[in-house]
């Protein structure tokens, strides 16, 4: 059994600008009957660059505009004039963007910073003008140098998604029927402890047409971060998350579990396997509330919340209850947070 790892891809078929050719002309002036050569540079063809844009999430325009071609070069002119540069085409992709030769499957360019960019293919140099090519022995040069030929490539760009909000907590539960009530994944669920055994991706939409991804990850218990059960190596997949959701519930017949202590172990779990992980904002969630014996306890979990000033949240991934206000508020604070990330990318382009 697989988490399905969700990945974005597009193949893009991109081309720069051809350099313009330099120019072949000659002086003419009134008194001057044979003027020298000055025919311009030709212009530089466009390149075509690719950015890492923090506002964007998905790579499905260019699913859509595959041909991606810089502009050519101008030609140059007489009275030394250089052709203008052709212009060039920026490529918005999301952070976190790879970027394939798609013949090869090289992989040339990781864009996983925001503002981060490349060249993805040079636009040719113009040519030198006539004017260039003036010697003592040829003091007419009619020819000048053709610009360089522009660049053609086919890339595959693959987005990683990485996730906005992870889900953490005991085995069972119920982490993965969360994201399969969120989301359109249809992860493994089931009623016995470690049914998920690699983490599973969800993207939840939210508002108007936006949407943030969650991950859970397997199961924890006490000992994880030292290897016991399926161990806390997973929790890489929540280390740069915006909001670390934990999941507690009841666990009827089992007086070794309750809630606040379970929430507590796993925080300590979570601490021993990489104290930075701490430095995450938390969203306690108790799940199962459509039991009466879990609804019982929201009381007193809910006041434990409040104590910490962790936001709270009492839901039923089984009948949905509560579920639309957890989804408002992660999605809300995850926006937020991805604007202000944001900031300005590279002005003028
Ligand atoms: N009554 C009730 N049962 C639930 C609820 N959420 C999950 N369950 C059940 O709890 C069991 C465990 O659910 P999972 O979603 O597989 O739990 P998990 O946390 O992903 O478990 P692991 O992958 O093993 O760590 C399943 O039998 C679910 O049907 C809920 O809100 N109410
Ligand atoms: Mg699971």
């Amino acid at each position: 059994m697989r988490g399905y790892k969700f990945v974005d891809e597009a193949v893009i078929h991109v081309r720069s600008g051809h350099g313009g050719a330099g120019g072949v002309s000659f002086r003419r002036e009134k008194y001057v009957p044979f003027g020298g050569p000055d025919g311009g540079d030709g212009g530089q063809g466009g390149d075509v660059i690719a950015i890492a844009d923090p506002q964007l999430t998905t790579l499905l325009d260019y699913k859509y505009l595959p041909r991606q071609f810089a502009r050519d070069g101008h030609a140059g002119e007489g009275n030394r004039r250089a052709g203008r540069d052709g212009e060039g085409k920026v490529l918005r992709v999301p952070v976190g963007t790879a970027i394939f030769d798609n013949e090869t499957s090289q992989l040339l360019y990781d864009l996983d910073r925001p503002g981060l960019q490349v060249v993805v293919a040079a636009g040719g140099r113009g040519g030198k003008g006539n004017d260039h090519f003036k010697s003592s022995v040829r003091q007419s040069p009619r020819f000048a140098q053709p610009g360089e030929p522009g660049v053609e490539r086919f890339l595959r760009l693959e987005l990683k998604l990485l996730a906005d909000a992870g889900l953490i907590g005991f085995p069972n539960v119920g982490k993965t029927s969360l994201i399969a009530r969120i989301s359109a994944a249809r992860p493994k669920i089931a009623d016995y402890p470690f049914t998920t055994l690699v983490p599973n991706h969800g993207v939840v939409r939210f508002g108007d047409g936006q949407h943030f991804v969650v991950a859970d990850v397997p199961g924890l218990i006490v000992g994880a971060h030292a290897g016991a059960g399926l161990g806390s190596r997973f929790l890489r997949h929540v280390e740069r998350v915006r909001r670390i959701v934990h999941l507690v519930t009841v666990v009827a017949g089992d007086d070794t579990r309750e809630p606040i202590r379970d929430f507590e172990a796993i925080e300590e779990e979570v601490r021993l396997h990489d104290a930075s992980l701490t430095a995450t904002q938390r969203v306690l969630v108790l799940n199962q509330i459509d039991l009466d014996y879990v609804r019982e306890v929201e009381p007193r979990v809910r006041a434990y919340a409040e104590e910490r000033q962790l936001p709270f949240f009492a839901i039923s991934a089984a009948t949905g209850e509560g579920i639309d206000a957890l989804v408002s508020h992660l999605g809300e604070v995850i926006s937020k947070e991805r604007v202000v990330q944001a900031g300005p990318v590279e002005p003028g382009l």
